[in-house]
């Protein structure tokens, strides 16, 4: 017999156990709220459940990549600057354990549909197993790369199925590929990380470029003893005054304000700093103006070409003509990444000049040649940002869409939420900071913006939340006023929807910035929650 369907009646269902969720979970159900969080992961971390791939490690040095909560930190020590993907996991293990989250979790839950019913101002919510959620509020913290693509190769079915992997799909147990030809496809962040890792133990790698990344050096310290914490409110508190919510920021200045000789020191402390300095605590204009831009290009060239041997690799890796805007793709840190091209058991195709023809039963064919794999790793990144919320079939008011109404562009207020979708919040979504601003830095802001909403409208007793049309259109105007201050729009890149076919092109992150973004949050709050209506 067919299980019977389960249904649950909830203030809150909560969807994603990453930070945003998490943060949620535990806020709200402080706050006395009924609440739930599921996810398909078969347990918490959110994207590094995915992304356990040799090298998978985060980018944001300590100690801005955990929650701010001092019952937390105190007592977590990291051991590296920048830990890798296990100790982020172990670290949700740990805050799991200390917030007591698992009693109102439910894991390996794939929400698929939900619905809204005006009349009874409910979300009814259906997850691919067939059990239902009723709540007030429906919460989306799916993240920013919740869908995964890759590439529609003709002959993509033909290579075996078990040696094609997308890294936030891979093997709980680890493929050994020692002495194994591997190729990685991608030189986004995972494909660098992932090209680090495989190039020392393949005994043929090759890597298959499309455009370079500007990648700066990683610097990694392991910490033998826990550090000392007494900055750490100081640090957190100050990630809502930092462009990127870092704790650095831009310099008061622009390029040329400084001599050449000023500049070049400048340069080479950023540089040394071995983290995203040399990206978003430089001069105030470099992601602006394009001469600026194009100075800081030079260095970042110049410091690059160094470190590979062969001219025809510098070229393709590091370009003398600027093939982008710097920083305007996203930027990964590296750690070795050019050295491993004066290696011999490494190659660089670059698909541009060869592009990839089909995939065959032995490995890629480009137009050059077919190269022979016994592992391909696909790291052709995420239907970035919109994908995980428009995969689900959320049916607003009147029947109307979600994947619908974003067909030609995503339309938000505060990038939180979108009217015609009552008591529906996302973080971590479009038109907000989202991948200029680290995960628990948009899940604390945005967490505690929804969760003074639901406060408002208990004390209100109010049922409906909704974002207005016009506060939502001139939000959307503010996110493009924004992007086109920037070079971004210059640029092909996930930010701005590039990297799937058929997707709209749009700046899908608001580039005012953390405060600014941080403010706009404030004043709607202050103002009675300006901008939204309430029934
Ligand atoms: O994905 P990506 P990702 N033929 O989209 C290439 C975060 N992250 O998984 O640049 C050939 O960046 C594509 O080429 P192009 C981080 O925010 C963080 O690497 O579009 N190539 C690109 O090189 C990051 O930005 C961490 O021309 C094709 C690559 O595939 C985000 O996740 C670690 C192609 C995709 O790169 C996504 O990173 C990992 C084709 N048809 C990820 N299609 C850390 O914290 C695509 N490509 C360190």
């Amino acid at each position: 017999m067919a299980p019977i369907p389960k249904e649950t009646v909830l203030d809150a269902l909560i969807v994603g156990a990453g930070f945003g969720g998490v943060y949620q979970l535990k806020h709200l159900r402080d706050a006395g709220y009924k609440v739930k969080l599921v996810d398909i992961a078969s347990d918490y971390a959110g994207v590094w459940y995915w992304n356990r791939y040799p090298g998978a490690r985060v980018d944001s040095a300590v100690p801005l990549y955990q929650f701010s909560d001092p019952g937390l930190w105190e007592e977590w020590n990291w051991s590296q600057r920048f830990p890798g993907s296990k100790e982020l996991r172990d670290y949700f293990t740990f805050v799991a354990d200390k917030w007591d989250l698992r009693k109102d979790t439910e894991f390996k839950v794939y929400i698929s549909k939900a619905t809204w019913d005006d009349e009874t101002a409910t979300w009814t919510i259906e997850s691919g197993g067939g059990n239902i959620y009723r709540a007030k509020y429906f919460l989306l913290n799916t993240g920013f790369a919740a869908k995964r693509y890759t590439p529609d190769w003709k002959g993509i079915d033909k290579f075996p199925a078990s040696a094609w992997v997308h890294p936030s799909y891979w093997p709980k147990e680890e493929p050994d590929l020692t002495g194994k030809r591997v190729a990685v496809i991608g030189t986004g962040s995972t494909g660098v990380q992932l090209a680090q890792e495989l190039s020392q133990v393949a005994s043929q790698f090759v890597l298959f470029q499309r455009t370079p990344n500007m990648a700066l050096p990683m610097k990694q310290v392991d910490y033998t003893k826990p550090l000392t914490k007494e900055k750490y409110p100081k640090v957190f508190d100050g990630r809502y005054e930092s462009f990127g919510g870092f704790d650095f920021s831009f310099l008061p200045r622009g390029t040329f304000d400084d001599t050449p000789a000023e500049r070049e020191m400048v340069y080479e402390g950023l540089w040394s700093q071995g983290d995203f300095q040399f990206w978003l605590a430089t001069y105030n204009d470099m992601l602006f103006q394009e001469d600026a831009n194009k100075e800081a290009y030079d260095f970042w060239k110049k410091k690059v070409r160094a470190r590979i041997q062969d001219p025809r690799l510098q070229e393709i890796l590091a370009p003398e003509t600027q093939p982008y805007s710097f920083g305007c793709k996203r930027i990964s840190l590296e750690n070795g990444f050019y050295e491993i091209f004066n290696q011999p058991n490494v190659s660089l195709v670059d698909v541009n000049s060869t592009p990839i023809v089909e995939v065959t039963e032995r490995g890629i064919k480009t137009t050059e040649k077919e190269w022979e794999f016994d592992y391909v790793v696909c790291a052709t990144g995420f239907d970035a940002i919109t994908g995980g919320l428009m995969n689900i079939d959320i049916q607003g008011q009147r029947g109307q869409k979600i994947a619908e109404k974003w067909k030609s562009g995503a339309s938000t207020y505060l990038g939180m939420a979108t009217a015609g979708f009552p008591n529906l919040f996302f973080t971590y979504g479009p038109q907000a900071p989202t991948a200029l601003c680290n995960g628990p830095t948009c899940a604390e802001a945005q967490g505690s913006f929804v969760l003074k909403v639901m406060d408002h409208m208990k004390e209100r007793k109010l049922q409906k939340v909704e974002a207005g049309k016009t506060a939502e259109a001139a939000w959307g105007d503010d996110v493009r006023k924004f992007a086109n201050m920037s070079l971004l729009p210059s640029t092909k890149s996930w930010y701005m929807g590039d990297n799937i076919p058929g997707k709209p092109r749009e700046c899908l992150i608001y580039l005012g910035g953390v405060p600014n973004y941080y403010q706009s949050l404030k004043e709607c709050s202050d103002g009675q929650y300006t901008g939204f209506t309430f029934t």
